[in-house]
């Protein structure tokens, strides 16, 4: 024999107005004991109400953005007779305001602050892992996906965290939210995260304005793979120098005086490459790259270095093979052919290995530092800025100096600090008085 049972709204702590987010059945379903029905919203905590018995939803009475209250009737559901004994026997202590005696369990809330959140999620979303449920953002966690729908998303193995709005009621992520963005990733192939890193949430930027897409070249990928790979695998520090380069600079420009119209100029860039080779001689783990397994410290014999170019399709890297033994005039020429022909998308493999410390030089446009990421497995980069008269005090008076602004980001498991500033301090020398790179 069937009987009609009603499931009514439980007492929550005394809220008059509770907000109906989601309704998660529907007439004719087979409800069994405890499965959630839907999930109800508090000022202060989302929850999702069980059912009390399990039987087949004869009426449902609420609908999504219903406000609701202590007694209200959600549903009615026909059960066997025999089984309604089951529940009341497993009744607790908050259960109240339902009919024939059949009480209905106390909600599950996914507190906004509790500790308890933690719990509900296997997994903690990749934002509480940046904001703790005991901070303020906590409530913006777990306040936008009920229960049910985080246990969907889990069992699908979507991370919940990086579906940030979704089309519920004040952005509510809703089971149809985790199901389109199933279907995004495998048709648009969304990488998911690695390592445990907490990813960037996709954010459909569309809903704030007009927008629109573009397809990365292939070498901005790339270098983004390779940089996001470089920042995640090395521990890095910048250390910034300035170097006065007064006398250097009216010697190269004296120098590109002489030379004829269609003769390639020489840049201070030449006269950095030659000021770190000397330092990478006198300081060898600098000239060196970590084996793989981080045991041992490969130092080279030979003085490559790689030049960042900007390119209209990204950065690349040509590499000046055996500095050491070149002229600042083969340099420049160098130097000007390899970038030409990485700006035409022309430069072969082989133009871009070898590498063992790469220069990223900015002075052409503009900057007063920055924090070059180092282009592993090399173990340093030299960052250069643009050049700036400046007083400089000589120990009597301030003097007009050239002052050029250098940086360099090593790896700090092979270059201590003390010595990286050491390295600095050679390059400074040198850049200052230039007679010193013949010694
Ligand atoms: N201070 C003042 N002026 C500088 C300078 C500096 N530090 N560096 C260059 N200049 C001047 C040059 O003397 C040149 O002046 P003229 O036009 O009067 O001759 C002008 O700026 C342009 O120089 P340049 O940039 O063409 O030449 P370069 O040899 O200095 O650099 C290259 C060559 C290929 C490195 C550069 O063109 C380039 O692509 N730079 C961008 C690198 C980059 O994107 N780095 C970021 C990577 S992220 O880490």
């Amino acid at each position: 024999m069937a009987d009609v049972i009603e499931i009514k709204v439980p007492d929550v702590g005394g809220v008059a107005s509770i907000d109906v987010v989601e309704v998660l059945i529907k007439v004719g379903d087979k409800l069994e004991l405890d499965q959630p029905i839907a999930t109800l919203e508090t000022d202060k905590a989302s929850m999702e109400l069980p059912a009390s018995v399990g039987g087949t939803v004869q009426q449902v009475h609420i609908k999504s953005g219903d406000k609701v209250a202590e007694g209200s009737l959600v549903a009615t559901v026909l059960v066997n007779s025999a089984s309604v004994a089951q529940p009341a026997a497993a009744a607790k202590p908050e259960a109240a305001a339902v009919k024939l005696e059949v009480p209905t369990p106390a909600p599950v809330a996914t507190i906004q602050t509790a500790p308890a959140n933690i719990a509900e999620t296997t997994k903690p979303s990749p934002l509480a892992t940046i904001f703790p449920p005991s901070i303020s953002h906590g409530a913006l966690i777990t306040a936008h996906a009920s229960p049910s729908v985080r246990l969907f998303a889990r069992e699908l193995g979507v991370d919940i965290g990086k579906i940030t709005i979704g089309n519920g009621r004040k952005g509510r992520i809703l089971k149809q939210d985790i199901q389109a963005y199933v279907k995004r990733i495998i048709s648009e192939g969304v990488p998911q995260s690695s390592a445990g890193i907490p990813p960037i949430p996709a954010v459909d930027f569309s809903q704030f304005g007009d927008i629109e897409t573009q397809k990365l070249s292939k070498i901005k990928r790339l270098t983004g793979q390779n940089l996001s790979r470089v920042w995640l695998n090395l521990p890095m520090v910048t250390y910034h120098e300035e170097a006065d380069i007064t006398e250097m600079e009216a010697f190269r420009v004296a120098l590109n005086a002489e030379k004829a119209k269609d003769e390639v100029k020489i840049t201070g860039l030449m006269f950095i490459i030659k000021a770190l080779v000397a330092a990478m001689k006198q300081f060898p783990s600098f000239n060196a790259s970590l084996s793989s397994d981080g045991e041992n410290l490969i130092l080279k014999k030979y003085y490559n270095i790689g030049i960042a170019v900007d390119t209209p399709n990204g950065l690349v890297v040509p590499v000046l093979r055996n500095v050491d033994s070149k002229s600042i005039n083969q340099l420049a020429s160098e130097l000007a052919e390899k970038s030409d022909k990485a700006r035409q998308g022309k430069l072969m493999p082989a133009d871009m290995q070898g590498g063992c410390i790469t220069i990223s030089s900015l002075g052409g446009i503009g900057g007063t530092a920055f924090t070059p990421i180092v282009n592993a497995p090399e173990v340093a980069i030299l960052g250069v800025t643009r050049a700036k008269m400046q007083p400089v005090w000589n120990g009597k008076e301030f003097t007009p100096k050239l002052m050029l602004p250098l940086d360099l980001t090593y790896d700090h498991r092979v270059i201590d600090g003390a010595e990286g500033a050491r390295f600095m301090a050679h390059i400074k020398q040198n850049m200052s008085d230039i007679r010193r790179l013949l010694l």
